[in-house]
């Protein structure tokens, strides 16, 4: 037994614990530090927030080895254990499976796959989105879970089944199936604006294994509710990404109105804190250590 918990068995954990977990959005390496000083025990790289924050549609425009740097910024900016939204894993079985060879070289905790086609589109886009063939996305979930080097590496399968109006029979079929070839949990993904059918494949799920939810558009729904209905773990997905689009663009507004720093200077942080978040103490340790004496 290690003494210091690995990254993967860090999200194991919060993930098969009795106790409601949370995973907090982040999409570089600054706000995935934001979101560990704030108290999260874990990190959601979300698919999305990546993509917006490198100002691309959240439709596999960023390749996936741009992802990959930006998941090692996150890694080494963080000591928190990160999910990875790995989309429908960039292809089929033969790229999920390098994938998650690559994630776990990154010091990446786990992966959440969904059952749609690449290139994929955001769940709140559009209706009745395309779903994988269920056999097909199980090879992928096989050959990620016979790819792990370390088997404490998470794989989340999501299910779109529900969002693209396929029903509760047909969420709850390809859960099952996505269990069997291998899933360590699974995600049920719904954009309805209360927990109802989140909350009714719980129900039938029977406690079968970890269920993830991401509450965005029912975030409304007291955060109780889903501690007593048994769920794993709650998903905040995007909420530092949307949080800086509001800060970012009131500075940039104001600014450019007033063409003066100084009504914005006491809202936003000195740049003191930005020395701080990123270790320029250590750098000074360090520099005493490896520089010449002058
Ligand atoms: C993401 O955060 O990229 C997600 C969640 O996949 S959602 O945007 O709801 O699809
Ligand atoms: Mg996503």
């Amino acid at each position: 037994q290690p003494s210091v918990e690995s990254r993967p068995a860090a999200l194991k954990r919060l993930l098969t614990q009795p106790e409601l977990a949370f995973l907090m959005e982040a999409h570089n390496g600054l706000s995935a530090k934001i979101v560990e000083e704030a108290g999260f025990e874990g990190i959601w790289a979300s698919g999305l927030s990546i993509s917006a924050s490198l100002g691309v549609r959240d439709n596999n425009e960023a390749s996936w080895t741009q992802t990959l740097d930006v998941l090692e910024f996150m890694a080494d900016a963080s000591s928190l254990p990160i999910l990875v939204d790995g989309d429908t894993g960039y292809g089929n079985f033969n790229n999920v499976r390098r994938l998650i060879r690559k994630l776990e070289q990154r010091g990446i905790a786990g992966v959440c796959i969904e059952d749609k086609l690449f290139p994929k589109m955001n769940s709140f886009l559009g209706e009745g989105q395309e779903l994988a063939d269920i056999v097909e996305f199980c090879g992928r979930l096989r050959a990620g879970a016979d790819s792990k080097t370390d088997p404490d590496f998470q794989i989340v399968a999501r299910t779109e089944a529900l969002i693209s109006g396929q029903g509760m029979d047909e969420a709850l079929r390809r859960a099952e199936a996505y269990h069997a070839a291998g899933a360590d949990a699974v995600l049920i993904h719904s954009k309805q604006k209360t927990a109802a059918e989140v909350l009714t494949f719980m129900e039938r799920w029977d406690g079968r294994c970890p269920v993830v939810i991401v509450p965005t558009t029912y975030h409304a729904t007291p955060t109780e509710i889903f501690r007593q209905a048994g769920f794993s773990t709650v998903i905040w997905a995007n909420h530092t990404m949307r949080a800086a689009v509001t800060a970012m663009r009131e500075t940039a507004e104001r600014i450019q109105r007033d063409q003066s720093l100084h009504a914005i200077e006491g809202a936003v942080v000195p740049v003191s804190e930005i020395f701080r978040i990123t270790g320029n103490d250590e750098y000074e340790e360090a520099s005493r250590l490896y520089l010449p004496a002058e």
